[in-house]
């Protein structure tokens, strides 16, 4: 889908999901993908960091049809050519990957760039790239065991930082569940990025639909 429809979901998802097939109890990214899909998730992410080349390939290919189907944004973490190899909406880079304008030269005018801050000074910086990028993520709000080698743990003091100086959409990640999420989103954030919470869950479609309808609660 065209930039401007992928950042029109982006600004309007409360929950923005992320594979982990480490930690979906030994069902596959895809299974996990398509109950995330099934529950409502309309902004999804490939995040597979130790699988090899070839199979991200193939589950992202599958991801591809699927969020078509399910007309889903669908972005994939770290790897610039895969994003671009199977038509993803976007690719999702950190703070020590390819610099921001290098990965937008590569990938083209029509595609999401995604970049990870953790503290005030990431985030002005992030401001200055303007349309290079089309948001951040802003964590760990709390400590997390998904992520290798987390920043600090920001809090949500910097959640309400980002709310008020942010010039991008930010989501909110890092041990975020169902009983914080409520007040991630009273500290300013309208998406919040989950893992564990979700490809944990019994029943990942479910516990999406019961993490949407605490977000239209609050
Ligand atoms: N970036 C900051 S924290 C994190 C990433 C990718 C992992 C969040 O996972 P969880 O299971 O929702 O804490
Ligand atoms: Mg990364």
């Amino acid at each position: 889908m065209k930039r401007e429809a992928a950042l029109a979901i982006f600004r309007a998802s409360p929950i923005y999901a992320l594979t982990a097939e480490k930690l979906s109890c030994g069902r596959s990214a895809l299974q996990t993908a398509e109950a995330m899909l099934a529950g409502g998730v309309r902004l999804l992410q490939y995040r597979e960091k130790e699988k090899t080349g070839r199979a991200r390939y193939e589950d992202c290919l599958a991801l591809r049809q699927l969020c078509n189907r399910y007309r889903a944004v669908f972005i994939v973490d770290d790897f610039v050519d895969l994003a671009m190899a199977v038509g993803a909406d976007g690719v999702h880079i950190g703070q020590d990957d390819l610099p921001p304008a290098v990965v937008r030269q590569l990938v083209g005018g029509d595609m999401l760039v995604g970049l990870s801050t953790h503290n005030p000074a990431q985030l002005e910086a992030s401001n200055a790239l303007g349309d290079t990028i089309d948001y951040i993520g802003c964590g760990p709000v709390y400590p997390t065991q998904t992520k290798d080698k987390p920043a600090p743990v920001t809090g949500l003091a910097y959640i309400q930082y980002a709310a008020q100086h942010a010039t991008h959409p930010f989501t909110a990640i890092g041990g975020i569940k169902r009983h914080n999420l409520q007040d991630v989103r009273r500290a300013g954030a309208t998406t919040c990025a989950l893992v564990s919470e979700i490809t944990g869950a019994p029943d990942i479609a479910q516990r999406v639909q019961e993490l949407l309808a605490l977000s239209a609660g609050a």
